[in-house]
């Protein structure tokens, strides 16, 4: 069997939604760690394999692998063990829209527009940075020409989203119906699709998780199946390996620190 290959990135959502199913089914991996506050994710070789400039992406048996959800079906297929996709289609379905449900909510405008003090500070600068890195990398690379242009026009809207106080509002606003409606599911069901833990359980694990850092979900105490849905999540092996120790390490977060602050 060939090694699969994750380029990732520490505390990135979309990376941890991918070690999550790959704990699931305790499978190695080889890492590449990919420093997004140095912009690594924009340099012309990874624009090359990944050609959004995102993590994660997977290598596998020559495969190339963009996409976070594409991937972790990918992985379900691939190695069967243990079956995260329910054998009823109905529940196909269900598990289909549960995980469209946080594939279409702009998490990324939600987090990078709602962190506070040093972290929303270093995030949003990233975002600035990389508005004024991508005419430039786009000049020196003309044969990427049209990944850099698509990926900056992508960035100019992340960045005036952030900056709109009224637009983060709006977002924000989104998050109790969207909550409401994982309550009423989890009111009936152990886990989103069923008696059976499922891909869409994965995929809602690193988004609450997230969501609980910055927004006190528990607070108003009106979602008790919700709140012990995300504790039985935190609970298993998976979240400690793919969310729990997912650090960045000290001398990335530096050099990191460096790049957005001093330019450096
Ligand atoms: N739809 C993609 C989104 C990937 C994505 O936006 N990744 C973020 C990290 S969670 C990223 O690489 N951000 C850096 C950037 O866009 O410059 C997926 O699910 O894999």
């Amino acid at each position: 069997m060939m090694a699969i290959e994750l380029y990732h990135a520490s505390e990135s959502l979309c990376s941890q939604k991918v070690k999550l199913v790959l704990a699931e089914k305790e499978l190695q991996w080889k890492s590449h760690l990919v420093n997004l506050l140095t912009f690594e994710n924009l340099q012309p070789s990874y624009m090359q394999l990944n050609p959004k400039g995102v993590v994660p992406t997977l290598l596998h048996e020559g495969r190339v692998i963009t996409d976070s959800v594409t991937i972790i079906r990918y992985l379900n297929e691939q190695f069967p063990h243990p079956l995260l996709i329910p054998t009823d289609p109905a529940l196909q379905e269900r598990m289909d829209r549960w995980i469209d449900v946080q594939n279409r909510f702009p998490m990324r405008e939600v987090m990078y527009g709602n962190y506070r003090s040093i972290e929303g500070a270093v995030l949003r600068r990233s975002v600035q940075m990389k508005e004024k890195l991508l005419p430039q990398l786009m000049q020196a690379n003309p044969e990427l020409r049209q990944q850099y242009a698509a990926k900056l026009e992508d960035v100019q809207q992340w960045n005036r989203a952030i900056h709109n106080a009224d637009e983060i509002a709006n977002l924000n606003a989104k998050i109790a119906p969207m909550l409401d409606q994982l309550e009423a599911q989890l009111s009936q069901t152990t886990w989103l699709c069923g008696n059976h833990y499922s891909l869409a359980d994965t995929v809602w694990t690193a988004v609450l998780n997230r969501l609980d850092k910055f927004n006190d979900l528990w607070a108003d105490q009106t979602r008790p199946a919700l709140n012990s849905y995300l504790n039985q999540l935190k609970s298993r092996p998976s979240f400690n390996a793919a969310i729990q120790s997912d650090r960045m390490p000290l001398p990335m977060l530096l050099s990191g620190l460096r790049r957005v602050f001093l330019g450096m």
